[in-house]
């Protein structure tokens, strides 16, 4: 024992030269290189195993205080994690940059570009996955013990270039170069059971024959926190066959069909499905969903039991969260396992998955709340499926002894009309003691619409836990020169605890400090031009106002209103050259599923214009407009900083919460966004003087889709935005295909489904006001300051002690605590 720890002690690191004696000894003999022979990924591989040995003392003390103290666990159920790159934020959480800094400097290697060879986990499609990797963060930062449960992809999301303006999409290939920070755990493995049939014994007791089994096997990530004293594990699972050859087969000579059942197997860790709020109807997507939430619940369940001998009591010692529908299969999952493997009653079981598990709801749009086709389900969950009507009959008889007039067929988890399905949204609300909406907008909805028959049947279920963002990579860690000034003005107890932040509110008034914040954003925004100059050849001015949209390619986040305001401005500009323009580049950044045609369109038609615009001599700096390939985690940390203007326009009602209106808000940009899910509580906290917000609102929005709405008339009535439509749908520019756009101008005309035309000159009007705003620099400072220093309340330690109070009653430290480096 005394050995082992004094053999761990010598891996600490306390300066350069312990960096540099660690990372020699990775190198020769973890890499297996010579120094002297060494490429950029080994110097990069060698660092990431050096500070990854840094958190396995903190990681292993976590699990033993977890044990020892018997402390309820949580665990993060998502078909996403967009961890994004691990390095930088390791170190900095630890406190180790200067030593490893200077080590590398002094071994000759480069610190930046070894940060940037690291592979960029892109385990998630957007917003949703990228919340589950900032709790993470958070819920290590405030010592809660949790786990992330999730898929190891071998394929995250697809690698997007612009060819001519068109979206392509190539695999991408993350795990190739070897996931350093993760520990295989060739011993943590379960069967997964998928088909066959039911077969209910004499004595009444269904027994599942399932038709097939494959293993789930566990890939650890430690998950370090600020400061790093508490680290939690991320646990990944890979599909593995239960044989990997067919002996018989392969000694026949049949190579290919021996190996088809790991193939197989393999197959449900393979790719993330691209979609991002549209179901995939693939039985493929079901058998990942399974795959990974029974592999989970086995896990936790094995835990529990180690250390406890009463099941019945499992609620007292587990939450669990289900991160949208993706793992709502839970519901019966645990179940069976309690009844089928455990003994309990379903009646006990029932209740006692209720009370562990809870439920957060993404999106209201009816497209993206999974459905499943009996059929398909019963042919790969039977055993599941005879649960779930269980369930329904229970859920039933409480709606029939409500005195409500509630029309039972639209309550019912086995939808028994249109086609028949499950529907894993009701699934999982039924099965949750908490459902919650992302923000309080958000939540609101709920009630009112797709969730307003089962709020009235079990009401105070529903509840809002506002998204936020992690202080430590959206602003310590991207932004060095803001959080270099702000901890040298306040100190840094704001990166533990966000809310700290106002006390940097009065140097908004301060000449001197306005322009310091001035220059810390001047210094980003010259770092994005160069990247935009080596990587689209476009150049830009620092001095223009950077206004930004990066997130998913969808209609109701509305990229298109924002070109379609360019092209007015555009037309503007070439009317009158000379008139006082206030600069601007329009920047974009987003990924299309890859079956989505009209995202896919827009995205040409947004290159389609940059490149008129671009090369038109008479426009000059006034308008540029650039499309960023490939947007990821790691490219939003090089734009965030650099921003001046958040576009946050979706369709009043459409967009659940929003995280970049945080992220951007919180390093200097002001927000031009319509009262769309969070917009509406970052405008209550850094006041109506200091956003723009414009356009119709969510009522607005719900009273024209009963009373119908006549985009004709509207397009009619205004001049300007009848030029724009006419010029991007007579091909003006596209004149190589004059009606590669008549779709996108048509669906505006007749069936304007995401409002756009409504809001088309709230919206004009709106950036004009930004534009002469932008002009009065000292004041456009100061309100940038304002919004910085109001948004603490937006950090995922705030969501994440809201979880912890009002959904999994678990304990977390004050802020002071967590300053002050207690546990
Ligand atoms: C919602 F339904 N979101 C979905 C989905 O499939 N994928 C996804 O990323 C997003 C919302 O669109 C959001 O408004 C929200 O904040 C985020 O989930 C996290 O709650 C985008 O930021």
């Amino acid at each position: 024992m005394n050995a082992a720890t004094a053999v761990t002690l010598s891996r600490r690191i306390e300066d350069a030269e312990d960096v540099k004696r660690l990372i020699i000894e990775k190198l020769k003999y973890a890499v297996g290189k010579d120094p002297e022979h060494s490429v950029r990924q080994d110097w990069s591989a060698a660092l990431i195993l050096a500070v990854r040995d840094q958190l396995v003392d903190h990681w292993m003390a976590s699990t033993r205080r977890a044990y020892d103290q018997d402390q309820k666990r949580v665990y993060y159920l998502s078909m996403e994690f967009l961890i994004g790159r691990l390095l930088k934020d390791t170190i900095i959480n630890l406190g180790l940059e200067a030593p490893v800094r200077e080590a590398l400097t002094e071994l000759g290697a480069d610190y930046d570009e070894i940060l940037r060879s690291e592979p960029d986990a892109a385990l998630g499609n957007g917003g949703l996955g990228r919340l589950a990797a900032c709790f993470l963060d958070s819920m290590s930062t405030l010592g809660i013990p949790a786990h992330g449960y999730g898929i190891r992809y071998e394929n995250g999301l697809f690698r997007q270039s612009i060819r001519d303006g068109w979206q392509a999409e190539e695999p991408e290939d993350w795990l190739v170069t070897g996931h350093n920070w993760e520990f295989e755990r060739p011993e943590v493995v379960y069967n997964i059971p998928f088909g066959g049939e039911v077969i209910t014994t004499p004595d009444g007791k269904p027994i599942w024959h399932p038709a097939e089994v494959m293993l789930a096997a566990a890939y650890d990530t430690p998950i370090a926190g600020w400061r790093g004293r508490h680290v939690n594990t991320l646990r990944l699972w890979a599909g593995k066959p239960a044989k990997r050859v067919d002996l018989d087969r392969f000694n026949r000579g049949e190579y290919l069909s021996a190996m088809e059942a790991a193939v197989r197997a393999e197959t449900v860790s393979r790719i993330l499905y691209p979609d991002d709020t549209t179901e995939e109807g693939k039985n493929l997507r079901l058998r990942q969903e399974f795959f990974f939430t029974s592999a989970s619940l086995q896990d936790l369940l094995r835990r529990y039991l180690s250390s406890h001998d009463d099941i019945t009591k499992l609620p007292e010692k587990v939450a669990i969260q289900l991160n949208d529908t993706h793992p709502a299969i839970a519901v019966a999952e645990l179940m069976r396992l309690l009844v089928d493997t455990h003994g309990l009653s379903m009646e006990v079981a029932f209740q006692l998955t209720r009370n562990t598990l809870s439920y957060t709801n993404h999106t209201l749009m009816p497209e993206a709340l999974e459905r499943w086709s009996l059929q398909l389900f019963g042919s790969v969950l039977p055993r599941h499926l005879d649960i779930i009507r269980w369930i329904d009959e229970q859920h039933l008889r409480t709606a029939a002894a409500a005195k409500r007039t509630l029309d039972l067929e639209r309550v019912r988890i086995v939808d028994h009309t249109n086609g028949q399905g499950v529907r894993m949204g009701h699934l999982a609300f039924v099965g949750s003691h908490r459902v919650n909406g992302v923000s309080a907008l958000h939540a609101d909805l709920m009630k009112q619409t797709v969730f307003h028959d089962l709020d009235s049947l079990y009401p105070s279920r529903i509840l809002g836990v506002t998204n936020g963002v992690t202080p430590r990579r959206w602003l310590h860690s991207c932004n060095k020169p803001l959080s270099d000034l702000l901890i040298e003005t306040i100190g840094e107890d704001w990166i533990g605890d966000l809310e700290a932040i106002e006390a940097v509110a009065p140097y908004a008034e301060d000449a001197a400090f306005r322009e310091r914040f001035r220059a810390a954003k001047h210094e980003n925004k010259c770092r994005l031009v160069t990247e935009i100059q080596s990587r689209v050849g476009i150049h830009v001015s620092p001095d223009a106002m950077f206004d930004v949209q990066i997130k998913r390619m969808h209609e109701y986040k509305r990229q298109l209103l924002n070109i379609m305001e360019a092209v007015a401005q555009y037309f503007a500009i070439r009317n009158d050259p000379a008139a006082d323009w206030t600069p601007r580049v329009k920047i974009f950044g987003g990924k299309a599923a890859p079956g989505y045609e009209m995202a896919k369109l827009i995205i040409k038609l947004i290159n389609d214009v940059a490149r008129a615009v671009n090369s038109d001599p008479v426009v000059g700096d006034r308008l540029k407009i650039v499309f960023l390939p490939n947007y990821n985690v790691s490219t939003a940390e090089r734009i965030i900083p650099a921003a001046d203007l958040s576009e946050q326009i979706s369709t009043a009602g459409m967009e659940a919460s929003g995280t970049g209106n945080m992220k951007l808000a919180l390093n200097g940009a002001l927000t031009i966004g319509t009262l769309d899910g969070a917009n509406v509580e970052i405008c209550d906290r850094v006041g109506r003087d200091n956003i723009h917000i414009f356009g119709l609102t969510a009522e607005d929005v719900a009273n024209y889709r009963v009373s119908g709405y006549d985009s004709r008339a509207v397009i009619d009535g205004n001049e300007t935005l009848k030029t724009v439509l006419d010029a991007i749908g007579s091909g003006v520019f596209s004149p190589e295909d004059p009606n590669r756009f008549r779709a996108i101008v048509d669906r505006l005309s007749y069936d304007d489904y995401f409002f756009v035309t409504a809001d088309f000159a709230a919206y004009l009007d709106e950036q004009r006001k930004v534009d002469r705003a932008f002009m009065d620099k000292e004041d456009w400072t100061r309100r940038t300051i304002l919004n910085t220093a109001r948004v603490g309340w937006f950090s995922a330690d705030r969501a994440i002690r809201d979880y912890a109070r009002e959904i999994w009653n678990v304990e977390t430290p004050s802020a002071e605590e967590i300053n002050q480096g207690g546990q």
